[in-house]
């Protein structure tokens, strides 16, 4: 049993959800690096904090089954804090330190060109204990002087300030990253279809539109009885919460403190349920506009008949988009940007698949930041049904990378031929992602790069150059014959860093006229070029490549958020070169000069 000490006790309140724990222990992690404390103690709270921030089922509840130590990486100290949190709404370590430093200075060392040793250095010498000091500090020039910083500091950190405020501001607050969301999305709609009352269960919303990051979950489900599903489904050990419940609609979160909402329709209406709720609104608006003219109405329940009043419910989004003269309009076409009349012509492109990829230019391997070995990365694609890869390391500039020098090349190359002598079913080549240096030359000469079966390029520095600087780097690699491919073109990293100053025009049109292939990078959080500059490229004339840019053999999974990105960009098969035999577009002749 459990005595009430007079204070708040845990009965009364609600268990933390996972996103709480994580904060908690995410901030243990930076003030104990404030506090100087060692590497090892830091990751393993960060690393918690992590694994913690996006489990399915409650960790709260884990905990107090004396379960936490199942996880991966949780050992003795992350078990005791998490449960002291648990049980009492508060760690002493945690409450310690905050005693010791002010909590703004945390937001300081978070910012890109701070973090601790710096942090502490400006609070004790120049009394700057959040952001704002830190702002006053670097505009009234009192931080030039202090050891390891000048005037060029000052500014740069305006710069980083600058950007902090914008992306407060920005659009992308608060959304997450599809790849993170649509996993868990995927297994909600597995449960659903799971049960006997369901007749059908999908995504909708942002997500089924393959949005690279998405607010929340919507659900959409076709069933009699409403009441049965929302009751069986709240007890779904991943939601946390159900905020509010009609009779027919349920709002409620996950443990991570991502929404979900539950709509149920009776079968006949679930191709208007789904159609309406997987929007986007913008489509949704110029849909009605369309369907108005044609004298019908459309709802998510029905489509009315305006002139004989006839309601007709449609079971498949099918029927909705034929009913008003258009044939079916893939998910990610649906962000009015032409598609409602490009489908009324019955002109709609056939969206390319994960499936008609061959290959992969663009992996990485332990010879530099990747995870895995050659023989590794190349078992893992050769699972996934790739006919070929292509090695593309970083080069010697990205020294935190271990990026390759020639010498280290040359020894890769010969490392890569004597596995693709030895490896059936899939063919292996050689390659590199050769960093385009701030004065716009190559990070290797070209006599090494004349070695490789292909050379993409890439901006990993001087991002806040003005648009001619990085439009003539650009340019300039492209116009080398021995580069074949741009790689992640605008540098975006979603939630972390904004484009640099990118002229997609001018990429295309370059890249058009020299053969240069312009990749979109399958990260989750890059899935760069976007879908509005990969369909602008293609119009331009430009050839693209679809990369996983995979450092570990699960990352063959970028290939699919890549393939979202460029079905919402509007491309057909014929427009990714790596759809093709490696054949008929490779170099044929290594080695040989270039033409
Ligand atoms: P998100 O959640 O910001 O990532 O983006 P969506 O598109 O999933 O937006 P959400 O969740 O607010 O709504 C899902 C869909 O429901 C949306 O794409 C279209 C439809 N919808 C929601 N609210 C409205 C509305 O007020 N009017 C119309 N026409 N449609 C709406
Ligand atoms: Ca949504
Ligand atoms: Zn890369």
């Amino acid at each position: 049993m459990v005595h009430d000490t007079g204070e708040h006790s845990h009965l009364d309140r609600p268990l933390p959800n996972n996103a709480e724990l994580a904060d908690v222990l995410q901030a243990i992690a930076d003030y104990l690096a404030l506090d100087g404390q060692s590497t090892y103690r830091i990751l393993a709270y960060e690393k918690a904090a992590a694994l913690f921030r996006e489990y399915p089922v409650s960790v709260a509840e884990l905990a107090l089954r004396g379960e936490l130590r199942t996880l991966p990486g949780v050992g003795e100290t992350i078990e005791a804090k998490t449960l002291e949190y648990v049980t009492t709404s508060s760690v002493g370590l945690l409450e310690r330190l905050r005693q010791r430093y002010p909590e703004g200075l945390l937001g300081v060392m978070r910012l890109p060109g701070m973090g601790p040793r710096k942090t502490r250095l400006v609070w004790e010498k120049a009394g700057v204990a959040d952001l704002r000091d830190l702002e006053r500090a670097a505009q009234e020039g009192r931080l030039r002087g202090l050891p390891g910083m000048g005037e060029k500091t000052e500014a740069n950190l305006l710069r980083a300030l600058e950007t902090l405020a914008a992306r407060a501001a920005g659009p992308e607050q608060g959304r997450r990253l599809r790849a993170v969301v649509e996993p868990q999305a995927v297994r909600l709609v597995t449960g659903l279809r799971a049960l006997p009352q369901v007749v059908a269960a999908d995504y909708a919303g942002s997500l089924r539109r393959c949005r690279a990051t998405v607010r929340d979950i919507d659900l959409v489900v076709a069933s009699i009885d409403p009441a049965a599903v929302m009751a069986a489904f709240a007890t779904h050990p991943e939601l946390a919460r159900v905020e509010a419940q009609g009779d027919t609609k349920l709002a409620a979160t996950t443990h991570s403190g991502l929404g979900v909402d539950l709509r149920v329709v009776p079968p006949p209406s679930y191709g208007n349920l789904l159609q309406h709720f997987t929007g986007s609104a913008d489509h949704n608006v110029a849909l009605r506009a369309h369907a108005q003219r044609r004298g019908y109405k459309i709802s998510e329940y029905h489509v009315e008949h305006l002139e004989s009043g006839r309601l007709i419910p449609c079971a498949t989004e099918t029927e909705v988009y034929e009913l008003v003269g258009l044939s079916f309009i893939p998910p990610e076409l649906r962000e009015n940007q032409g598609e409602i009349e490009v489908a009324e012509r019955g002109e709609l492109p056939s969206l390319i698949e994960l499936s008609d990829l061959r290959g992969d230019l663009h992996v990485h391997s332990d010879w530099t930041d990747g995870r895995a070995s050659l023989e590794e990365m190349a078992l893992a694609a050769r699972d996934r049904g790739l006919e070929y890869i292509c090695f593309c390391d970083h080069s010697q500039s990205l020294a935190m990378t271990g990026g390759l020098n020639p010498e280290r090349l040359r020894a890769q190359i010969e490392a890569i031929r004597a596995l693709d002598e030895r490896l059936e079913g899939i063919r292996l080549l050689c390659g590199i992602e050769v960093d385009i240096l701030a004065d716009g030359r190559l990070d290797l000469p070209d006599d090494v790069l004349a070695e490789l079966d292909f050379v993409t390029a890439s901006i990993h520095s001087g991002f806040s150059q003005s648009p001619a600087q990085i439009m003539d780097r650009l340019v300039r690699a492209m116009r080398n014959p021995l580069v074949r491919s741009i790689a992640h073109p605008s540098g975006r990293l979603l939630g972390r860093r904004e484009p640099y100053a990118l002229d997609v025009e001018t990429l295309a049109k370059v890249a058009a006229e020299t053969g240069t292939f312009l990749e979109i990078n399958g990260s989750p959080d890059r899935l760069d070029l976007t879908a509005p500059a990969a369909r602008q490229a293609v119009a331009l004339g430009a050839r693209l490549v679809i990369a996983s840019d995979a450092h570990s053999p699960k990352d063959f999974e970028n290939l699919h958020w890549a393939i979202g990105e460029a079905r919402r960009g509007w491309l057909t098969t014929s427009d990714v070169t790596n759809t093709r035999p490696w054949e008929e577009y490779g170099r044929s002749n290594p080695g040989s000069e270039p033409a």
